[in-house]
């Protein structure tokens, strides 16, 4: 269903603790349904062109998350949004979720106070306040499987633990001598890629049989004055989370609180590869103790206002999709 006149789509871009979002605002056809689950689908099914011209080069590159503003199905919510990046849709995305509500405090359609957001994985709340900062209240999130191991080719067993936060993650520890650090991002993804491949190969999953798409790696911080962990996450497109990746944040907050080594209310603070910090708190407890609500801050800054320019006769109109598997 590629158009074959040419489209002007209107984007605002932002970046959360250096992971970029950039939110389609007009120009866009609705996507289908009577949930957001119903619309992802259409939005996968009719639009893949979009996500493809959109985020992936020339216009993007493998990093950027892509929004598509869309009508809420749940009552009450200030707009819907669908995430996708170089490979196809997410679930959720925090970091995603943070730019989204800069961006509609940008276009004057939210001011201050708690607003809802429909997504595909349910109703998150932001709430803006000064010098970027955004506060997000995450979906129920859970540790589903508690120490899994996993023989990994070239590095051995891996123990870790699954969890849901939005996205399914894998979350380890570093394996020795491999250090959180930017001069060791190549090794990182590397060492992801290779987990990530193993627990698909041992069938390890998520609940339902789900893809464990989101590889979650921590280490002590660079700062302990100025955060409790740092983390490397690789997303399904095997491009780093530049931001300390707030579902992300959210499954270490369910397996920490599994663990009782966090109560209700106590802070952690997340930090990234990059060196920028998630706040992350549980609100509450539910499902009779089992899953937690996380509310995560970050900080998230418009970048850019933009006009996709798409001329179906030209090269790459569409873009140039990322096939990584
Ligand atoms: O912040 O949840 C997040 C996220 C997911 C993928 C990239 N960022």
């Amino acid at each position: 269903m590629t158009p074959i006149s040419p489209q002007r789509i209107r984007v605002i871009d932002s970046h959360t603790g250096g992971e970029p979002t950039r939110v389609i605002v007009a120009g866009a056809a609705e996507p289908h349904g009577a949930t957001m689950a119903a619309k992802r689908e259409s939005f996968a099914r009719e639009f893949d062109w979009l996500r493809t011209a959109s985020v992936c080069e020339p216009r993007g590159h493998d990093a950027v998350v892509g929004a598509m503003l869309c009508e809420p199905a749940a009552d009450d919510c200030v707009a819907g949004v669908i995430f996708f990046n170089n490979v196809g849709c997410l679930n959720g995305c925090l970091h995603g979720t943070m730019g989204v509500a800069v961006t509609l405090a940008h276009l004057g359609k939210i001011g201050g106070g708690i607003h809802r957001i429909d997504t595909p994985t349910g109703v998150v709340t932001v709430e803006v306040g000064d010098g970027g900062s955004v506060t997000v209240r995450n979906v129920p999130s859970y540790r589903s499987r508690i120490a899994a191991d996993v023989h990994v080719d070239g590095y051995g067993w891996v123990f870790g633990d699954v969890a849901w936060g939005g996205n399914w993650f894998f979350l380890t520890e570093a394996p020795d001598g491999l250090v959180i650090a930017q001069d060791r991002i190549g090794e990182l993804t590397e060492f992801c890629w290779a987990l990530r491949q193993a627990l698909a190969a041992d069938g390890i999953t998520g609940d339902d049989g789900s893809e464990i798409d989101h590889i979650e790696v921590f280490g002590p911080p660079t700062d302990p004055g100025l955060a409790d962990s740092k983390n490397f996450v690789l997303c399904p497109g095997k491009a780093y989370d530049r931001s300390p990746c707030g579902t992300g944040t959210s499954a270490k907050l369910a397996c920490l609180y599994a663990d009782r080594e966090i109560e209700v209310g106590a802070c952690w603070r997340q930090a990234g590869i990059l060196d920028s910090v998630f706040e992350g708190r549980i609100e509450v407890c539910v499902e009779n103790d089992e899953a937690v609500i996380p509310v995560v801050t970050g900080s998230a800054f418009i970048t850019a206002e933009a006009e996709l320019l798409i001329d179906p006769t030209t090269p790459f109109a569409f873009g140039i999709p990322n096939l990584t598997k």
